[in-house]
């Protein structure tokens, strides 16, 4: 009979983890992947499998098709409100309780760190709640989500500003555009300050966000990785816990501090 493999072992990491005075979390969607909100490039689930990035995530597709685009948008944002933060979520918030001034730098667009008791986490690449005007930039309303459920590939014509009657679009960071200046610097002023960044759940493939454990590592931070799969990262992560965010980021919470995640 087959053996089960072990859980990846913590003890190292928790160790580091226990003696870190300034900590970075960097997130990617495999955080929220438990929660059953789809990845971008896993093989089999990941949304880049079964759509185009370019006629969806561009400013160039939100021109051409905005309905197409918005559409698709509304269905995500539908799928993230659906969702519930998993116990890698609330880990994440409990190392940030232990440890305060630790800096949360997420690359999600969904709010699940918020729910499980984050506070204010860094969204690098925005929020699927902040619409804003395609035009004057000014924030527009979030859909209620009552005018029916969002359909998979149901286009649906995006509002209108209040201001200048421009489409409004999502509020999300599009291949192409620029991080928003505010939430880049924040994250690379902690990235250089830090002694321990913990990436969780990033394919470490998307510039510039990739380059903040970099940041770290060439200024003397430990990076502890937790991904069931290789990245880039591995190389410059001084332990590798290969395995999924939900189970790993517990029981390592639970050996730096002995009583698990809160909530
Ligand atoms: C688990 C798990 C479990 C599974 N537990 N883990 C340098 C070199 C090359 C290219 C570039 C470069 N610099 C810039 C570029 C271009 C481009 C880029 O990086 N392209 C590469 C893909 C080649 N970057 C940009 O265009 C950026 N903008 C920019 O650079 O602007 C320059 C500029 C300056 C001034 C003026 C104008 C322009 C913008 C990037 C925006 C990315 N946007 C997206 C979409 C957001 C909106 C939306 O959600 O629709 O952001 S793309 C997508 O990728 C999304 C993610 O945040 C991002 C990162 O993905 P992530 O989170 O890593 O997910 P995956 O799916 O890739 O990986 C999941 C991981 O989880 C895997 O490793 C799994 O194994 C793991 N996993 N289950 C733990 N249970
Ligand atoms: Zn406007």
């Amino acid at each position: 009979m087959d053996s089960i493999p072990a859980d990846p072992p913590v003890g190292e990491a928790a160790a580091l983890l226990g003696r870190a005075r300034r900590v970075v979390v960097l997130t990617g969607a495999g955080m929220s992947a438990e929660s059953g909100v789809p990845t971008f490039r896993d093989a089999l689930t990941g949304l880049w499998q079964r759509y185009d990035a370019q006629a969806l995530a561009t400013p160039e597709a939100f021109r051409a098709d905005p309905e197409l685009v918005w559409g698709w948008y509304e269905w995500r944002r539908h799928a993230v409100r659906q969702a519930v933060p998993n116990p890698g979520h609330r880990a994440v918030a409990t190392i940030q309780t232990r440890i305060p001034g630790t800096v949360l730098v997420t690359q999600n667009v969904d709010d699940l760190h918020e729910r499980a008791g984050s506070p204010d986490p860094v969204h690098l690449h925005g929020s699927l709640f902040a619409p804003r005007c395609s035009a004057c930039s000014r924030p527009a309303p979030v859909p209620d989500g009552t005018d029916g459920e969002p359909a998979d590939g149901r286009r649906v014509p995006p509002p209108r500003c209040a201001h200048c009657a421009a489409p409004v679009r999502p509020g999300v960071v599009w291949f192409g555009e620029a991080l928003p200046p505010v939430a880049l610097e924040a994250a690379v002023e902690a990235a250089s300050a830090c002694d321990l960044l913990l990436t969780i759940g990033t394919s470490g493939l998307v510039y510039p966000a990739a380059e903040i454990p970099q940041v770290a590592a060439r200024l003397g931070a430990t990076v502890v990785q937790v991904n069931p799969e290789e990245t880039p990262l591995d190389r410059i992560a001084e332990v590798n816990l290969r395995g999924p965010a939900a189970t790993v980021l517990p029981a390592l919470v639970d050996a730096a501090w002995g009583d698990g995640p809160t909530g």
